[in-house]
């Protein structure tokens, strides 16, 4: 059983206008401009369903630019995305390193951006599913512009960590 409020810091990380912000806009706001002057945190309640039972969870969601290696900006973090544009070529050993870094901390999942752009991609899964798999990370294909692809993620999300607090008890 579980008591309590359930609250998860959940950080995103990654390149400049990768779309750290138009994702956490499409989570919070259900809009798709990223151009919110609160440059602190935001929350979002979020309901789902995990092994036939109902959860409700509140998400606290934090922007950090690149991939820190300050490892206070990080601190109480649950979760960590790691947001890789598609249309631009990724620094693998970047992603590898910050992965490395961090991965004792908590889930860290990968979501590939963008991906409404899929025709002008130079990065895409074939690229990102190796590093995944190396790492037994999740990896989301999706768009700030398509809700659905980041409602998945963040259901995908709030399961993997409820999988994690039930494990753990
Ligand atoms: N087509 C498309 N454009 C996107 C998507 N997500 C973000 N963008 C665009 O990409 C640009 C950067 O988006 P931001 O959300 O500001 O990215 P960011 O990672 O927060 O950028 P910085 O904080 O400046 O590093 C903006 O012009 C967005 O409109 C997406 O899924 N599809
Ligand atoms: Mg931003």
């Amino acid at each position: 059983m579980i008591s309590g409020r359930l609250m998860w810091k959940v950080s995103l990380v990654g390149g400049l206008e990768s779309g750290k912000s138009s994702l956490i806009s499409r989570i919070v706001f259900d809009s798709e401009t990223g151009n919110f002057i609160n440059k602190g945190l935001l929350r979002k309640k979020v309901s789902f369903q995990e092994n036939g039972k109902d959860y409700h969870a509140e998400l606290i969601l934090q922007e950090i630019s690149g991939f820190p290696t300050n490892e206070k900006l990080l601190a109480g973090s649950s979760a960590i995305i790691i947001v890789v544009d598609v249309t631009k070529k990724m620094n693998e050993q970047e992603i590898i390193n910050f992965i490395r870094l961090t991965q004792k901390r908590g889930l860290i999942i990968m979501a590939a951006n963008k991906v409404d752009r899929k025709y002008e991609a130079v990065t895409w899964k074939e690229d990102l599913e190796p590093i995944a798999k190396k790492f037994d990370l999740d990896l989301y294909m999706v768009s700030a512009k398509q809700p659905d692809t980041v409602n998945n993620m963040v259901n995908g999300i709030s399961r993997l960590l409820i999988g994690r607090i039930n494990g753990k008890q």
